[in-house]
């Protein structure tokens, strides 16, 4: 069974504690908007708006909910408290960047929830998911869990899914998911190669590393996870991200590249060594029958500065019915004179990518999420799309009903001292049990 098989884009739903915390050292647009007032109900309907749009296009949408905030747990073991009210107070008074983690939205960035391997990948057949264990960064450290739970109860069925736990929480297994993943295939029911992204090498002193920022992403993780879904060597490629672009703000590599099917957009600079990245590419889909189609941009036409700033990179390839694909870009994107230029040359080229769908996702972006950022990609066979929970699957009725959820529980209006007002946890616990009625997922919080 391959001619049935879409690939599914599970959009976080933003979580009503959306705020700009300046959390994320190495990502440029989180530090520059550090402490401004966000609008968590925007940057709500904002993803759902996208989610609608592409789901009424005919692509398989489908969503991954929010998590409880704050984490009660993180601040309880990190020595607060007394009441849900006293921790909150304490942890605002005492260490407010702790109680901005323990609050924040980022789980909305599903591209990092886990990697996920089609089943015509794996040895044993079934779709494997990894929960990453975005251990890089306090806020995202603990993640996993409610991850791990809400992945279980969505895709319950033994024979069709395998949930691996989150890799150990150490520094020689970073991993933030698929947003370091990527993969090439003639169609996305066909064997594929899968390619993982690092930063750096734990346990090879001589690899070379960023040096200002962070990498996030570490090759023992990636080898780690392919060994996890069963994937075959010949068809796993690990490439180093270039050091130089992650001290320039690309802190994941979907902030430079994207793949889909058999076309590879890239920057050129995304890549430590980029003849040796397209030779393990094509090498690689030779075992599959299948020709690497590289949409490099140059330099000279889109700067690496350029590509941080507009998220072009950060964009949904998504496969068209006549086999074309179309790109899925922010806003930001035309506001970018060169983007805009390049753009345009792209989809008049006679390539592969011959349509644009832009999207305001101005909220996310703030905190640098764009569009590839807020989804994670599960290509699903008939009988695997009918195994997954139906009530995260998006068409106009759920739509209608979140979107009336969100108008009633979400504020439009969140700096950074209204973390410490108490009413706003009681608040987050009510919306939310009320989304797991709506989405009949009585286990997501319990
Ligand atoms: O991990 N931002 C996220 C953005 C994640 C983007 N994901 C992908 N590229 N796939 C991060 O840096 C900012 C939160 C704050 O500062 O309040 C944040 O976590």
């Amino acid at each position: 069974m391959t001619n049935d098989v879409r690939e599914f884009n599970f959009d976080g739903l933003v979580g009503p504690s959306h705020n700009y915390a300046g959390l994320s050292f190495g990502n440029v647009a989180s530090f520059n908007n550090v402490k401004s007032v966000s609008n968590p109900r925007q940057a709500a309907l904002q993803g759902l708006a996208k989610m609608r749009a592409l789901s009424e296009r005919g692509f398989a949408q489908a969503l991954l909910p929010p998590q409880r905030r704050p984490d009660f747990a993180l601040l309880r073991n990190l020595g607060f408290s007394g009441s849900d009210a006293e921790v909150v107070g304490k942890a605002f008074r005492e260490a407010p960047t702790i109680l901005a983690c323990a609050y924040s939205a980022s789980p909305m960035w599903t591209a990092n929830a886990a990697t996920v391997s089609p089943s015509a990948d794996t040895a044993d057949g079934r779709v494997h998911f990894t929960v990453a264990n975005l251990n890089s960064k306090l806020h995202r450290s603990f993640e996993h869990r409610q991850t791990e739970r809400a992945l279980r109860a969505i895709f319950k069925n033994d024979k069709h899914f395998d949930v691996h736990a989150a890799l150990p929480s150490t520094p020689a297994f970073g991993d933030e998911g698929a947003a370091n993943h990527g993969r090439l295939c003639a169609s996305h029911g066909a064997r594929g190669v899968e390619m993982f992204v690092y930063g750096r090498v734990e346990f090879d002193a001589a690899a070379v590393a960023p040096t200002r920022y962070p990498a996030r992403q570490t090759l023992e993780a990636s080898q780690t996870v392919a060994r996890l879904h069963g994937l075959e060597a010949a068809r796993t490629v690990y490439l180093q991200q270039n050091p130089a672009v992650i001290d320039h703000g690309v802190f994941h590599n979907d902030v430079i590249s994207v793949a889909n099917g058999n076309v590879l957009f890239y920057h050129q600079h995304a890549f430590l060594d980029e003849a040796a990245a397209l030779n393990a590419l094509r090498t690689a889909m030779a075992a599959t029958d299948t020709e690497l189609v590289p949409v490099r941009v140059d330099a000279d036409k889109v700067s690496v500065a350029d590509a941080v700033s507009s998220y072009l990179f950060n964009s949904q390839l998504l496969s068209k019915p006549d086999g074309k694909m179309a790109l899925v870009v922010p806003q930001e994107c035309q506001e970018n004179a060169s983007v805009a230029r390049y753009l345009q040359e792209l989809t008049a080229s006679g390539g592969p990518i011959d349509e644009l769908l832009s999207f305001d996702l101005r909220q996310s972006m703030r905190n640098g999420g764009g569009p590839a950022c807020l989804r994670l990609r599960v290509a699903l066979n008939g009988d695997e799309a009918a195994a997954l929970h139906q009530g995260v699957v998006m068409n106009d009725a759920l739509y209608g009903k979140l979107s009336h959820w969100v108008e009633q529980h979400y504020r439009d209006r969140m700096a950074p001292e209204d973390l410490a007002d108490p009413s706003l946890a009681v608040e987050i616990n009510t919306a939310l049990d009320e989304l797991s009625r709506l989405l009949d997922l009585p286990q997501l919080y319990s």
